[in-house]
């Protein structure tokens, strides 16, 4: 009997916790939004930046950071975004790898009713709805402002003719075919250039040093004048082999380079890069405050594009204003 009254009181008790925890309590915080991010890889230093920035924008915001790396594989991507949906996060933020192939997910995504924004690079699709946002750069301009340092030079130099390489950065990605594009547009028609090869390089440093090897072998130091290469990680392989093998970066061979990585612009300084095109990777704040607005019901625009420019060989380096990532 004193065993069924000691029960019977346990379970009074135990009710009145659970009750007591359901009744909401004034005052106390609202629950922290939660963002699920799908980072694509750490392929390059502008990578690693861009996670950092997106990580402490998260924090200083006060919201939740879920967040997966997919290790440059587009597959891991879609799996971390049907996790976060599995998790039904508050927004879902991803910067994806390659454009196409992302249709059946985030209509998944748009079917649990959780918002998309797209950091960094862009998607193709048909629907348009699939994706509330885009932040990142403007990779065409990029392209062209790279175009336009290269006719600026060719004048400078007086030049009759010059060999150019592109090493790209990785195939079918929105950097990649917009920096390309920008670029092409801009010297196409002029004849004093020829791009003699465009080849590979994943955004990698590795890959820049043997897309390096493999241009010399083929067209010797004679048959290239020029390598602009789609990022700075490339780039700075590429600077590597033509040191080793004698040739002087920026001045036998000029090099034009996409990003603004530390690295980079003391190579510009030196006079061993000729034009870095900047790229921002600090978009946390911006991707942050769009997932504010999104989550307090504020309309946001479709896209948002950094303010870039460029550093070359025709500014005052010394000036303080001229500094890398
Ligand atoms: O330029 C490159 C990185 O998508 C803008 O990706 C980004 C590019 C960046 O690997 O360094």
């Amino acid at each position: 009997m004193k065993k069924a009254i000691c029960l019977a009181a346990a379970l009074t008790l135990c009710l009145c916790l659970v009750s007591c925890a359901k009744e909401p309590d004034a005052g106390t915080k609202q629950a922290a939004v939660v963002v699920g991010f799908s980072q694509l890889g750490a392929e390059s230093s502008w990578r690693i930046a861009n996670t950092e920035s997106m990580e402490q924008a998260a924090k200083e915001a006060g919201f939740g950071l879920m967040m997966e790396n997919a290790n440059q594989k587009q597959e891991k991507q879609i799996d971390a975004i049907r996790s976060f949906i599995a998790y039904q996060v508050d927004v879902i933020v991803f910067s994806p790898i390659v454009e196409n192939g992302w249709d059946n997910v985030l209509n998944e995504a748009k079917k649990a009713g959780i918002p998309v924004i797209l950091m960094d690079r862009m998607i193709e699709t048909s629907d348009e709805s699939l994706y509330t946002s885009y932040v990142g750069a403007d990779f065409y301009a990029e392209g062209k402002r790279a175009g336009e340092y290269l006719i600026r030079k060719a004048d400078a130099m007086g030049a009759e003719h010059l060999n150019i390489a592109e090493i790209c950065g990785t195939a079918d990605s929105t950097p990649m075919r917009d920096r390309q594009k920008g670029f092409t547009d801009v010297i196409r028609g002029d004849p004093r250039f020829t791009v003699v090869a465009s080849v590979d390089g994943d955004f990698l440093r590795s890959k820049g040093e043997e897309c390096a090897i493999h241009l010399l072998e083929q067209y010797g130091r004679e048959g290239i004048d020029v390598i602009y290469s789609h990022n700075d990680s490339m780039t700075l392989g590429v600077l590597d082999i033509l040191e080793q093998k004698g040739i002087r970066p920026g001045k036998d061979i000029l090099l034009i380079t996409v990003d603004g990585e530390k690295e980079a612009v003391e190579a510009l300084k030196e006079g061993k890069i000729n034009c870095v095109v900047q790229c921002t990777p600090k978009l946390g704040p911006a991707a942050m405050s769009l997932v504010k607005k999104l989550t307090s019901g504020e309309k946001i625009s479709k896209i948002t594009h950094p303010e870039e420019g460029m550093f070359t060989d025709f500014d005052n380096l010394s000036d303080p204003s001229v500094e890398g990532f």
